[in-house]
């Protein structure tokens, strides 16, 4: 607690120095307002006159995976932008841009989550059934919304930024952003599919899963976005959103897999799946690291079971190996690494906005 306490009064010592200090939940009103905007230039296409009934799910599609999440990625993407752009840049017209890539970025996250709910076998998700399991769905629809959601993203893209000379640019980020994410859901699947060989289950192994299927989309992709409208993506603040994305993604990964266990349910939204799954999470590999050969006996038949005793039982070894202590430690501690880094930036706009960034991330519940 005193630790915790600690840190607090450190980041608030920060954030006080800031010089723009992003208004959060100011400004996650405006993305909301801008939303509406941005799908509607897809009711542009000529299909929709062929096709009249795809308007109307398309929408449906894209609101329904859309609102009702943190929107973390599209407000650090407009966060990014106005910290990073010089204020005499910033306009109504390139504060428009910025949302819609904001909102590009979270239609990456939803197409993403469609089917990161079906793979995970997930019931809920942000308070509401997942959207394949919703009763007007189902997983016909669901799969096929995916590629309809990944469309949309490019066509808002395309209709927003065609004659921009970055187009090309922001175009190959959400296609390498998306390689890489699925790369990472590939070890997070194939690690999950491991027949209780828990061999893989290795701290390296967790870093690589981590980055790939959480860091790029969650950080360096809304950071770059951002610094790409501002035009400051360049060599050197490339080298700096790389690193402090990948370390941001892995203290947010371990978050949310803390939570997907000890997390209460109203506040995250969402039923854990990952013991069930049987995935490499960051409590899982701490666990095996910390068992005794009886104890990992015991975690050798009960993980990756849908029997709800067995989870109950991988539950309790966690609390008897103190994996909730350990979190806390380890999350302090990486946490504390990460403002290292953030205070090696020379740049003070650069800076501030990773400080921002970490701040409107840590010690969440959601
Ligand atoms: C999230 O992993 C990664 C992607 C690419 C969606 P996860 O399955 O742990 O996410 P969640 O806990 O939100 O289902
Ligand atoms: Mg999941
Ligand atoms: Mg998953
Ligand atoms: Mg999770």
């Amino acid at each position: 607690v005193t630790i915790n306490k600690l840190f607090e009064s450190a980041i608030q010592r920060v954030c006080r120095s800031f010089s723009t200090k992003f208004d959060l939940k100011k400004e996650r009103e405006e993305l909301h307002n801008a939303l509406p905007g941005v799908i509607d230039v897809l009711a542009k296409h000529e299909k929709f006159q062929e096709i009249p009934a795809a308007d109307k799910w398309m929408r449906n599609v894209l609101n329904g995976n859309l609102i009702g999440g943190k929107n973390m990625r599209g407000l650090t993407t407009v966060m990014t932008y106005k910290i990073i752009e010089k204020p005499e840049n910033i306009t109504e017209e390139t504060m428009r841009l910025a949302r819609t890539l904001g909102w590009c970025a979270e239609i990456l996250q939803a197409y993403c989550l469609v089917l990161d709910d079906i793979a995970d076998g997930s019931i809920t998700r942000r308070g509401m059934p997942c959207w394949y399991r919703r009763e007007d769905v189902g997983i016909a629809n669901a799969v096929n919304d995916a590629t309809l959601i990944h469309y949309s993203l490019l066509q808002i893209l395309r209709a927003n930024f065609e004659k921009s000379p970055s187009y090309v640019e922001l175009f190959h980020n959400f296609n390498e952003t998306l390689f890489y994410t699925s790369l990472g859901q590939y070890l997070d699947i194939m690690t999950g599919l491991n027949n209780k060989n828990y061999n893989l289950f290795t701290m390296e192994h967790y870093n690589a899963i981590v980055k790939h299927k959480s860091a790029y989309y969650t950080f360096k992709l809304p950071i770059t976005l951002g610094m790409i409208l501002a035009n400051q993506f360049n060599e050197e603040t490339h080298k700096n959103v790389d690193d402090i994305s990948m370390q941001l993604g892995r203290l947010f990964q371990m978050q949310d897999d803390y939570i997907d266990c000890f997390g209460d349910e109203n506040m995250t939204g969402k039923m854990g799946t990952d013991i069930q799954e049987g995935k490499c999470s960051w409590l899982a590999v701490k666990a095996l690291q910390q068992c005794k050969p009886n104890q990992r006996a015991v975690f050798t038949v009960c993980y990756g079971s849908k029997e709800p005793a067995h989870s109950e039982r991988i539950k309790q070894l966690y609390v008897q190996l103190k994996i909730p202590e350990l979190y806390k430690e380890e999350e302090n501690e990486y946490y504390n690494k990460i403002i290292q880094r953030m205070q090696a930036v020379s740049l003070n706009a650069e800076r501030d906005l990773y400080l921002q960034v970490l701040d409107s991330q840590y010690g969440r519940k959601q």
